[in-house]
């Protein structure tokens, strides 16, 4: 790395005068010297220092159009953005830790020795923008000039991740400078790599997203995928969980949404799922507002948990994405202003996805390049019209939900927190934990799910996901969940904990709910969380009357929700309770910082299923209990 007296000669020799004056405009050296750094070894032909004015964000979004790196669609404002056709999704084999000398991260985090890491990751980045523009650019993770926020910097050869910055992220340039010589910051460095013809990375094998703990720092290597690359995303999220370790606060996989209770009563929820099973679809509800669909900070303020959602758009799963299940976001992505498609097939210069609600064309552009339907790849798998992890990128100040509190600097005071994951067999469809700790331990921490295409590998397998959370926590798994229980503990009154199961199979496969019956768990927590209804107590936790629902269903849907659905839902599965309390048990057995109350929860969990069994079965109605 360059030394602290040629990092003004490596800038002054390469930045033409009003990039570096926009540079050094921000007194802080170590942001130079990052800067610098990633200058001398990625060895770009121009540098492009980005402030936050409309003419520099102007400036990076027609470069990702001269560059190719996206296409104009025929709606204004709307673009089209390709990644490669292996560089679809977050690689989380190839995501590493840094690990310094003496640091232990426990079980299960996929980490390399530093200086091995170091070595590998640098030198693919060694050269890598050779004949490319890099651009320099300042955000702010949370609201601006906030106790939550995060000032970053990124670095990256792709005008395509510079581009969806803009709509995801606050800008941080003036508040880097309003830091002055002292602001503690983030660090990103990122470069898509060789280029193939389309302009795609070429050498995905040497893909790597390496994450610098000592410096807190990211370095992502040979690939576009926002996932992997947009380093205020993913990146940041696991430098936030050991800050937040460190600080005292939570950084969570969250969305953050206004649920509108009786009387003008608005409660705010924020719910964790793993990717791609409804967290976006829950946090855009029609009627309801939202204030972040992926990453939110918690903290502790004067006895009340607060949380911000920590970015300004959305990067969603635009698959199903109709206008029946979500009329807000197909609205948006319908008409002019600006959204970036990616990886959807494209004829007439429009977009096209799977679920959109309509015939799809039989013939266009898409992944892999000219594309008609039957086609197969290389592998003899069938290529999809759209890829399944297809997206949209847009501001959220787009959407006609957006609720008022986005840019609270104090954030919004959470009055719930709901937990779901992708789960065909065993959880009813909403139910409220008992207390703080026994949410965060049978709910959060025992949080399964089938694997979707949002990451790299087959799709469908039951996974362990503490949180929704397990690709992102960069501190041991003990810690972690130690962190969320003193959480709680801090507070008198922390906000109730909910789980949901949008995907509850019938025996003949079938799902027993629909997409939008999400609607009335939400309303229906928002009631409980407010004492407002009465529940059933189970052995995993409260469950809603069905009274209750029946008329939620008429309310919110116009729908009838009969008592043999409810008995179908809420049926107590005892034998699959126990058989995933049994995989978890056996997760956290082999996790050494595991909390003992861990175990003791567990324990209490499985007696009480055990009893039940004993006296009704394998299977209860609600009706019984
Ligand atoms: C997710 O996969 O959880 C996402 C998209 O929100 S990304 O992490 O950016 O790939
Ligand atoms: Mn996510």
């Amino acid at each position: 790395m360059s030394n602290n007296d040629d990092y003004m000669d490596i800038l002054t020799g390469n930045l033409d005068k009003t990039d570096l004056e926009k540079l050094l405009a921000i007194e802080n050296p170590a942001v130079h010297r990052f800067v610098a750094d990633a200058i001398d070894l990625c060895k770009p032909e121009k540098i492009f220092v980005s402030t936050d004015s409309e003419e520099d964000i102007a400036f990076v979004r027609r470069l990702a159009l001269d560059r190719n790196e996206e296409a104009a669609l025929a709606i204004d404002g709307h673009t089209i953005h390709f990644d490669g056709y292996h560089d679809q999704a977050r690689d989380v084999a190839r995501t590493k830790y840094l690990l310094p000398e003496g640091l232990d991260l426990g079980e299960r985090l996929n980490s390399v020795e530093r200086a091995e890491g170091l070595a590998e990751i640098r030198g693919f980045l060694a050269g890598a923008m050779a004949g490319k523009t890099v651009m320099v650019r300042f955000f702010c993770l949370g609201p601006v000039d906030s106790v939550f926020s995060i000032p970053c910097v990124q670095v990256t050869d792709s005008s395509y991740v510079a581009h969806s910055e803009d709509l995801l992220y606050r800008h941080g340039y003036e508040q880097l400078r309003r830091l002055g010589e002292s602001g503690e910051f983030f660090r990103f460095l990122h470069s898509a790599g060789r280029l193939a013809d389309n302009n795609t990375s070429a050498d995905v094998e040497k893909r790597r997203v390496y994450i610098d703990i000592a410096e807190e720092m990211v370095y992502t290597s040979n690939s576009q995928y926002a996932g992997n690359t947009i380093g205020l995303k993913k990146l940041a999220l696991r430098l936030a969980i050991r800050k937040a370790d460190r600080e005292g606060w939570l950084a969570e996989h969250m969305f953050v949404m206004g649920i509108n209770g009786p009387g003008g009563r608005k409660t705010y929820f924020t719910g964790a799922f793993p990717s791609a099973c409804g967290k976006t679809s829950t946090a855009m509800l029609p009627g309801e507002s939202i204030v972040g669909d992926d990453i939110a900070y918690f903290r502790n303020i004067d006895g009340a948990a607060r949380a911000v959602n920590v970015e300004a758009g959305i990067f969603g799963i635009i698959r199903d994405v109709n206008p029946t299940d979500d009329p807000v976001i197909y609205d948006v992505l319908n008409k002019s202003g600006e959204v970036i498609f990616s990886n959807v097939l494209i004829t007439e210069r429009k977009p096209y996805w799977l679920g959109m609600g309509c015939e799809l064309p039989s013939a266009g552009y898409n992944h892999s390049g000219d594309w008609t339907a039957g086609a197969k790849d290389a592998d003899g798998n069938e290529i999809t019209a759209s890829h399944r992890n297809a997206r949209y990128t847009v501001n959220l100040a787009r959407l006609a939900n957006v609720d008022e509190a986005l840019n609270d600097p104090e954030g919004v005071i959470v009055g719930g927190i709901i937990y779901g994951g992708r789960d065909s067999d065993t959880c009813v469809p909403v139910q409220q934990a008992f207390d703080w700790a026994h949410g965060i331990i049978t709910i959060a921490a025992s949080l399964e799910s089938e694997t979707t295409a949002a990451t790299l590998g087959a799709e469908g397998v039951r996974k362990f996901n503490l949180m929704s959370n397990m690709d992102f926590v960069a501190i041991p798994l003990g810690r972690y969940i130690q962190n969320n229980l003193n959480f709680g503990a801090s507070m008198e009154n922390p906000p109730p904990i909910f789980g949901v199961n949008y995907f509850l199979r019938g025996a003949d496969g079938k799902y027993l709910n629909g997409m939008l019956d999400k609607g009335v768990w939400v309303k229906w927590a928002e009631l409980a969380a407010h004492g407002d209804v009465e529940t059933i107590e189970t052995p995993t936790g409260l469950i809603p009357k069905y009274e209750d629902l029946k008329r939620l269903f008429a309310e919110v849907l116009k729908k009838e929700f009969t008592e043999a659905d409810y008995a179908e839902q809420f049926k107590l599965r005892i034998g699959e309770n126990i058989a995933k309390l049994g995989r978890i048990e056996k997760i956290y057995r082999a996790i050494s910082d595991t909390p003992q109350l861990v175990f003791e929860t567990f324990a209490a969990q499985r007696e009480r299923l055990e009893a039940l069994r004993k006296d009704k079965g394998d299977y209860v109605n609600p009706m019984e209990m």
